[in-house]
């Protein structure tokens, strides 16, 4: 059945040869995502084939303009800078009525871009040196989008970023506590809600106008950077959709919440869960680096805040996801994202006792930026 509607949806995308094989490929917990081998008189040809979670992602086409626009953005900066666009940045293939997507009958929308050759994805970090590329990729993709007319972007997910909005949809979430699993996560609750003053901190400098609203990617996972297997380098940053006009503290702090961490996201052993200084130091370099200087003073003074925000923002969604029965997040495992939950407030809880450190290994790079 599925295979049949991968098969289907795949020939309608302007791909020349024939599908040799597909399989499911990367780990993003949101859309279905496929990699396809074409077969071609000049040999194999590779193509990311994904279907939309239509339940996160409500308006597909907006979506798709938006990264129609961006990309094509991307692909012009990558080019004037003596860059590769076929391989720095996502190319999407047309479907065969010129769109940049296909609709099925059921209504959901999927689309395709090339493979990007020779490269990977990392779900931890196994070698420092992947870690700081990606903190250059990261800083560099919000650097390329500078100066992107941010007000033509559509609000994929509106108030995706919000943590205020965030913890009133948690608050909610316990109140109705439609599966009553609530009683048995305590401990978790009091957790998240203990710290609303946290959640005001960075919103409140975003609405005062200290914090300034850029073109930021807003899932900057690690999983989120391809890495040149020769080189490499952390030459594209994938996952688009999500970009939005948004902070880029927060841009930095979804790294160190995925990246510098010691476990895995949905790890178990909450005894492996810490934030990794020595990781935050080499992402702090490598982000203040791709974003060339254009970092003001109160966001570089807000990069610790940030890391702890995202994760504490992350968790929050995890155990809303885990009250109302896990609809967003996909899980491969019963409680996965209470897992996922508990790791997270592992990690905000170390990030506030290592806090003065991690101000001052930012105070010690802003000065050479
Ligand atoms: C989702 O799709 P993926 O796995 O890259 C989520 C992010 C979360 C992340 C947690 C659109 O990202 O916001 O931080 O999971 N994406 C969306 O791992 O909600
Ligand atoms: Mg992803």
């Amino acid at each position: 059945m599925e295979r049949e509607r991968i098969l289907e949806a795949a020939g309608h995308f302007d791909m020349e040869g024939e599908i040799a094989e597909y399989c499911p490929f990367g780990s993003g917990h949101i859309n279905d995502t496929y990699r396809l081998t074409y077969r071609t008189p000049q040999g194999e040809r590779r193509s990311i084939l994904q279907r939309m979670n239509r339940q996160v992602f409500q308006k597909p086409e907006e979506l798709m303009e938006n990264l129609m626009g961006v990309t094509s953005w991307l692909k012009k900066k990558i080019r004037e800078q003596g860059g590769d666009p076929q391989r720095e940045t996502i190319n999407l293939v047309m479907g065969r009525d010129g769109k940049p997507y296909w609709v099925d009958a059921s209504g959901d929308y999927w689309r395709m871009s090339l493979s990007i050759e020779h490269a990977f994805c990392y779900d931890q970090v196994e070698r420092e040196e992947d870690f700081y590329e990606s903190a250059v990729a990261f800083g560099n993709f919000q650097r390329l989008l500078a100066d992107y007319p941010a007000h033509t972007l559509h609000e994929t997910i509106p108030d995706f970023h919000n943590t205020v909005d965030r913890f009133h949809k948690l608050q909610r979430a316990i109140q109705a506590d439609p599966l009553g699993r609530a009683a048995g996560v305590q401990k978790e609750i009091s957790f998240a809600l203990e710290r609303e003053e946290l959640a005001h901190v960075l919103c409140d400098q975003q609405e005062r106008g200290e914090l300034p609203l850029r073109v930021t990617h807003n899932d900057t996972k690690l999983n989120n950077v391809m890495i040149d297997e020769k080189t490499g380098r952390g030459i594209c940053v994938i996952d688009l959709d999500t970009v939005m006009p948004g902070l880029a503290v927060n841009d930095f702090g979804d790294s160190i919440r995925f990246g510098a961490s010691t476990a895995a996201e949905d790890e178990r052993d909450l005894s492996k869960v810490s934030c990794d200084l020595r990781l935050y130091e080499v992402y702090v370099k490598g982000f203040m680096e791709g974003c060339g200087g254009a970092l003001t003073d109160r966001e570089m003074e807000m990069l610790p805040m940030g890391a702890i925000l995202m994760t504490y923002e992350c968790g929050i969604r995890f155990l809303t996801d885990y009250l109302e029965g896990d609809h967003y997040f996909k899980i491969s495992r019963e409680g996965q994202n209470l897992d996922r939950c508990r790791t997270q407030f592992c990690l905000v809880k170390d990030m506030e006792e290592k806090l003065p450190r991690m101000q001052s290994i930012v105070e010690q790079y802003r000065k050479t930026v």
